[in-house]
C-alpha cells in the first residue's frame, strides 16, 4: 500500500479523479509541517501564512502536542458519552477554568459548535426568556462564515455557500456587520433570542470593526434579554493577540464558540462554553456527539491550550501582528497601484489588493508568493488572508515580509 505520493503531479491528478471537486486549492502538494514551515512532495520549502484557516495557531505538529496525542492514543481514544473516560471531566474543568465559564458542551468541528449554540440559545429562549415555541429569531451579520451545514448557509450572503442547497433554515435574519443602528432595529422584535457574531470576520475578508462595536453589542443585548454569540472558532485562542478577540474590549459573550487552535491543527476538536442558565437547559439526551468529548481530544485539546499560555502565544501575536502591518504599511506607499490596504488584529491580517473583488490579481499573487515560499490564498475575490502560526519570530517574520515584498516588486499585472 503506498504510504505517500510519488510526486505533486500524481496526487493532484489522483484528487481530481477521485475525490470530489468541492476545492480550487493553491497547486502544491504538502507532505511535512514543523512549526511555521512546510514542504511539498518535491521537498520544497515554505512558510505557512495560513495555518489551515487558523487551526495551526500552536504551529505545525507541536512536540507537545503530538505526544499527548500520541501517548492517549496508546492507551484510549474514544468511549462515546454512553460510559465515563477519565479524561473528560479534567478537560472540561481545565477549558471552563481557561475561558471563564460554568460549562463546556464538547464537541468536533467549528459548525457543530455553531449549531449547538444555536440550539442552546433557542431552548434558552422558550425555557427561560418566554419566547413562543418555534418562533425564536436568531440575528447573524452580513457576510458572516460559520460553516457549511445547512443552518450555516441559511445565514450566509455568500452565494456560493447557500446557492441551489435550499430550502432554508428559518427564524434566522440579517443584519450588516459593524452597524449598532441596525442591531438596535433588530432587537425591537421581543422573539429574539441571540445575536451571532464573529468579533472580525474571517471569511468576508478580515473584516474588523470599529473600536467598542462587540462592547456595544453585548450590552444591547444583555438590555433586551438576548444571548450574544461569539464565534470565535477563527479568531479565538491567541490569533488576534489575546485569548479571545472579544478580550479586547472585555466583553464575555454569553455563548462562546470554539475550534480549530483548539486542538493545534491535530484533530477536530471544538467547544460551546456558557453558565448554567443556559448550559443546563440541555437535559441528558438532548444534544450530543458519537466523538464529543472523545478522550483523545481531551488530552490534546488540554495541551494545546497549555502551549498557548507557556509559549506566550498571545502576546507573541500581538507583537509580531504590529510589526507585520508596519511592513504592509509600507509596501502600500510603494506600490499603492497593487495593494490599497492592510487590516487586522494580531496575527489575523489581511491585505486589499487594488482591483475589482472578480480580478484574478490576488490569486495570481499568491501564485507567485508560492514560488518564492510563502502560502497563502485570497479570501474573496482581491482580499489576500495573511495568518502565520502564532509561533512565529521576529527575524521569521522578517524574512516573510521580504518575501511578500520581493513578489509585490516583481509583480507586474
Ligand atoms: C472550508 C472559510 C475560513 C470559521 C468560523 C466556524 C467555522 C469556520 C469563523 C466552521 C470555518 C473554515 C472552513 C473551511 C475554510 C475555512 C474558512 F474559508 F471557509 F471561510 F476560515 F474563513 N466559524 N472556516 O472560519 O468550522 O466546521 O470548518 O471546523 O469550509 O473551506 P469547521
Amino acid at each position: 500500500m503506498q504510504t505517500a505520493v510519488s510526486t505533486s503531479q500524481y496526487a493532484i491528478e489522483l484528487e481530481d479523479r477521485y475525490g470530489a471537486h468541492n476545492y480550487h486549492p493553491i497547486p502544491v502538494v504538502l507532505s511535512r509541517g514543523e512549526g511555521i514551515h512546510l514542504w511539498d512532495t518535491e521537498g520544497k520549502h515554505y512558510f505557512d501564512f495560513l495555518s489551515a484557516y487558523s487551526a495551526v495557531n500552536q504551529g505545525h505538529c507541536h512536540p507537545r502536542i503530538i505526544s499527548a496525542l500520541v501517548e492517549q492514543a496508546q492507551r484510549l481514544t474514544l468511549t462515546s458519552r454512553a460510559f465515563h473516560n477519565d479524561q473528560l471531566g479534567l478537560y472540561e474543568k481545565f477549558v471552563c477554568e481557561y475561558f471563564g465559564y460554568d460549562k463546556v458542551l464538547p464537541m468536533n468541528t467549528g459548525v457543530e459548535g455553531g449549531e449547538t449554540a444555536i440550539k442552546l440559545c433557542r431552548k434558552w429562549a422558550y425555557e427561560i426568556k418566554g419566547v413562543p415555541k418555534n418562533q425564536a429569531k436568531i440575528i447573524f451579520a452580513k457576510g458572516n462564515f460559520w460553516g457549511r451545514t445547512l443552518s450555516a448557509i441559511s445565514s450566509s450572503t455568500d452565494p456560493s455557500s447557500f446557492e441551489n442547497f435550499g430550502p432554508y433554515m428559518t427564524g434566522f435574519e440579517l443584519i450588516p456587520y459593524n452597524d449598532l443602528e441596525a442591531l438596535a432595529k433588530a432587537l425591537e422584535d421581543p422573539n429574539v433570542a441571540g445575536v451571532m457574531l464573529e468579533p472580525i470576520q474571517g471569511e468576508a475578508g478580515v473584516v474588523v470593526p470599529q473600536e467598542g462595536y462587540l462592547r456595544k453589542v453585548a450590552e444591547m443585548c444583555k438590555a433586551k434579554r438576548v444571548l450574544f454569540i461569539a464565534d470565535e472558532v477563527q479568531t479565538g485562542i491567541a490569533r488576534t493577540g489575546r485569548r479571545l478577540a472579544c478580550d479586547h474590549e472585555n466583553v464575555k459573550p454569553d455563548i462562546l464558540i470554539l475550534g480549530k487552535a483548539l486542538s493545534g491543527g491535530v484533530l477536530p476538536v471544538s467547544a460551546v462554553l456558557a453558565d448554567d442558565e443556559i448550559m443546563l437547559r440541555i437535559r441528558p439526551g438532548q444534544h450530543g456527539s458519537t466523538y464529543g468529548g472523545n478522550p483523545l481530544a481531551c488530552a490534546v485539546a488540554t495541551a494545546a491550550l497549555q502551549v498557548v499560555t507557556d509559549e506566550k502565544l498571545s502576546e507573541n501575536a500581538e507583537k509580531m501582528g504590529v510589526l507585520f502591518r508596519k511592513r504592509m504599511q509600507k509596501l502600500i506607499e510603494k506600490r499603492p497601484d497593487l495593494v490599497s490596504l492592510v487590516r487586522g488584529k494580531g496575527l489575523l491580517n489581511a491585505i486589499v489588493i487594488n482591483d475589482s473583488e472578480k480580478s484574478e490579481k490576488a490569486w495570481n499573487f499568491c501564485l507567485e508568493l508560492k514560488e518564492k515560499g510563502l502560502l497563502a490564498k485570497p479570501t474573496h475575490g482581491n482580499i489576500i488572508r495573511f495568518a502565520p502560526p502564532l509561533v512565529i519570530n521576529e527575524d521569521e517574520l522578517m524574512e516573510c515580509c521580504d518575501i511578500i515584498e520581493q513578489t509585490a516588486e516583481s509583480f507586474k499585472q
